[in-house]
């Protein structure tokens, strides 16, 4: 019996990592193994050898901490992308591209399904010119309790953003993590200073992997980066929310919920017409009110978008 993680996942063979010894070995599954649940990018798995061919068979996945999945709404089936990620890390430029008001909200609509701990990264400080109000972003997610770092991924030495630079690398050490955000914010460049420059670029490594038809979209892999892991897959990276049903929306935005609860009828539906709205009570002046009014406003949004999508499209 050898404990061991699932690096990398193909149809039938997985790269599994030994803990004691850190090799990386290909296994097959055991078919029973397979009936039960099919195995995935993070799990933590019992591997043996066949005394015969000596090749290894994963014989039994232990319990998942959580699982990055995507919901097919249509069948109410979980796809399960990777599992036992300790912390999402999500990273927003406050440059270029520029920042996205309500794109953070997703991916913490994310996190909360999931039920993964996330960390939000501003980056590109160095380039911060004072265009939106930051102030507020910052308060909001506070009040969220989520962990904020401002952060120079190009100059990690930056005086200015040193201390949340170390900061954060303290609360990956040891950690297996997943980056989430647009194009261009800087995830690879954050990743390549984090493992102080150990670590490959991710899109090299990637560039040998893409367009390989109908796999792109569920691969996934693990990447390490000395002193934590980093999960990386194509699939969860491009963030559709479609998958989502709209009955499950509210549950993603918990801190609303107490606030919903408040509202004279309750089917409100906390629109501009909605009769009895608690919203509409509201102080836009008051930073706790205005908060509330900022995160209904990117729940309705979202609300909108997913019902938007066809249900035989989900
Ligand atoms: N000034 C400044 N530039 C940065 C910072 N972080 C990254 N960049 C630059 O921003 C550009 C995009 O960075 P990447 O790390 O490739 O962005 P990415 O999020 O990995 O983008 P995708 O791989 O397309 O998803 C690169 O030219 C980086 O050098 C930063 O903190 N400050
Ligand atoms: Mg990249
Ligand atoms: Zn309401």
């Amino acid at each position: 019996m050898i404990k061991a993680k699932i690096f990398r996942s193909s149809k039938r063979v997985f790269d599994c990592r030994i803990n004691d010894t850190n090799e990386i070995v290909p296994a097959t599954v055991y078919r029973e193994v397979m009936k039960k649940n099919h195995p995935v990018v993070g799990d933590n798995i019992i591997i043996q050898q066949n005394s015969e061919s000596a090749d290894y068979e994963i014989t039994e996945i232990e319990n998942r901490e959580n699982e990055i999945f995507r919901r097919i709404v249509r069948s109410n089936k979980k796809k399960v992308i990777a599992s036992n990620v300790d912390v999402i890390l999500i990273v927003t430029s406050v440059s270029n591209p520029r920042y996205k008001p309500f794109l953070l909200d997703r991916y913490l609509a994310r996190a909360v399904q999931w039920d993964i701990p996330a960390a939000i990264v501003f980056n590109k400080m160095d380039e911060y010119a004072d265009d939106f109000e930051l102030e507020f972003e910052i308060e909001k997610f506070k009040s969220l309790g989520v962990s904020l770092f401002f952060l120079n991924s190009e100059e990690p030495e930056d005086p200015r953003f040193r201390d949340d630079f170390l900061e954060l690398q303290g609360l990956l050490n040891n950690k297996t993590a997943i980056c989430l955000g647009q194009s261009g914010v800087g995830k690879s460049k954050l990743i390549t200073s984090l493992s102080d420059g150990k670590t490959e670029l991710l899109s090299s490594r990637l560039a040998k992997k893409v367009n390989k038809g109908a796999h792109t979209t569920t691969w996934a892999e693990i990447v390490d980066c000395e002193n934590f892991l980093m999960i990386d897959s194509p699939g969860v990276r491009t963030l559709s929310l479609q998958d989502i049903a709209a009955e499950e929306l509210p549950s993603l935005f918990p801190d609303l919920s107490e606030i919903f609860s408040k509202c004279k009828f309750s089917d409100c539906k906390h629109e501009d017409n909605s009769k009895g709205c608690f919203f509409h009570t509201l102080d836009e002046d008051i930073l706790d009110e205005r908060i509330h009014l900022n995160r209904i406003y990117s729940y309705l949004k979202l609300k909108e978008e997913i019902e938007s999508i066809p249900e035989w499209e989900k």
